[in-house]
């Protein structure tokens, strides 16, 4: 890399840990387009800070409405609040829902606050990672809070709960599947599950039922899982809210298990990371190109089978030395 291009890269550096928001939305860009690590690994010792908080449950629970009065009440102490919103995409439209966008608009002119949609663009898998490295771009611009919000529908959430320390499940009457939403796991992974919509029938009755299957789950010690109410629309039920996001942050500082969590995070991630390495060394050195073109020739004719052929790709690669 040529020199003037580091120069380049500091100064926007300098500009991203103030938390520019124009350089935060660039940098997001560079790390969501570069295959390299480079950025991650610039930026990573800034990070850490952050509090990341995840909200999640099924479409049309109120979940932008949620995050958005939520960052409200944030700013109202000063707070810098990141906001992830990982959109539904329809394979068709290819595009983020518009009305997260329009409901969130007010809030992304306010200083200290930042708000990037991700949209999905067909690849599932990659949507965690992605919204992994925006955390960790917003956590080195100074964010206090990143909110994240993802639809609870699958493995996705459950990947994305995990950079998350306090992660609050919503459930809607209407949607009557809470069931279905337990049965999915999206209650154990709940520090704190809401009923929102409380302004609609049946707000009450699903706030027992969830109470009372809570009640028959086995309790993580030290932290009472609160069961909250909220009329996102109406802005009722959201200090209560806030205040148990902030008792479950000082539960999990004072317990030590934020820093136990972190480490175990951080291991995951390290071993995923030596996974793909090794992938992609295999794919790139071990066996050589022409090599696997033979080999995928011999398959294509069936005269070797992909199991067999695999299994001792493998084994000639982790045999080990004679002489040991
Ligand atoms: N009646 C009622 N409607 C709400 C409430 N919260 C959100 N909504 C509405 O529910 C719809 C879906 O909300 P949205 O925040 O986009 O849900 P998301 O898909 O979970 O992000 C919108 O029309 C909101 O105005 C609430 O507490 N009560
Ligand atoms: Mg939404």
């Amino acid at each position: 890399m040529k020199n003037e291009d580091i120069s380049i890269k500091m100064n926007s550096l300098k500009k991203l840990l103030k938390g520019d928001k124009r350089v935060i939305a660039q940098t997001i860009s560079a790390v969501e387009n570069d295959v390299s690590t480079m950025i991650l690994e610039t930026i990573f010792p800034h990070t850490g800070k952050a509090y990341h908080i995840g909200i999640t449950g099924p479409p049309g629970a109120g979940k932008s409405t949620l995050v958005n009065v939520i960052a409200k009440k944030l700013l109202e102490k000063n707070n810098k609040i990141g906001i992830i919103a990982v959109d539904p995409t329809s394979p068709f439209s290819g595009g983020a829902l518009l009305g997260d966008r329009i409901r969130m608009t007010d809030l992304a002119l306010k200083d200290g606050v930042f708000i990037r949609s991700m949209a999905s663009r067909g690849s599932l898998g990659g949507l965690a990672r992605k919204t992994n490295d925006a955390a960790l771009v917003l956590d080195a611009a100074g964010m206090d809070y990143i909110l994240i919000e993802t639809i609870g529908v699958g493995q996705v959430e459950l990947d994305i709960a995990e950079v998350c320390d306090t992660t609050v499940v919503v459930l809607v009457p209407e949607s009557g599947d809470s069931i279905q939403v337990m049965k999915a796991g999206l209650l154990e992974i709940a520090d704190i599950v809401l009923v929102n919509k409380g302004d609609r029938d049946g707000s009450d009755r699903l706030l027992m039922e969830i109470k009372f299957a809570f009640e028959l789950r086995e309790q993580k010690i030290g932290w009472h899982f609160p069961i909250l109410k909220t009329t996102a629309t109406k802005e009722m039920g959201i200090a209560a809210l806030v205040a148990e996001m902030k008792n479950h942050q000082a539960y999990l500082n004072k317990s030590g298990r934020l820093e136990q969590e972190r480490r175990a995070k951080i291991m995951k991630r390290i071993n995923e990371l030596v996974e793909e390495n090794i992938r992609s060394h295999l794919r790139e050195r071990i066996i050589k190109k022409e090599e696997m073109e033979r080999i995928v020739d011999k398959v294509y004719r069936r005269k070797l089978n992909p199991y067999n052929i695999a299994s001792k790709i493998a084994k000639s690669i982790i045999k080990p030395r004679k002489h040991r």
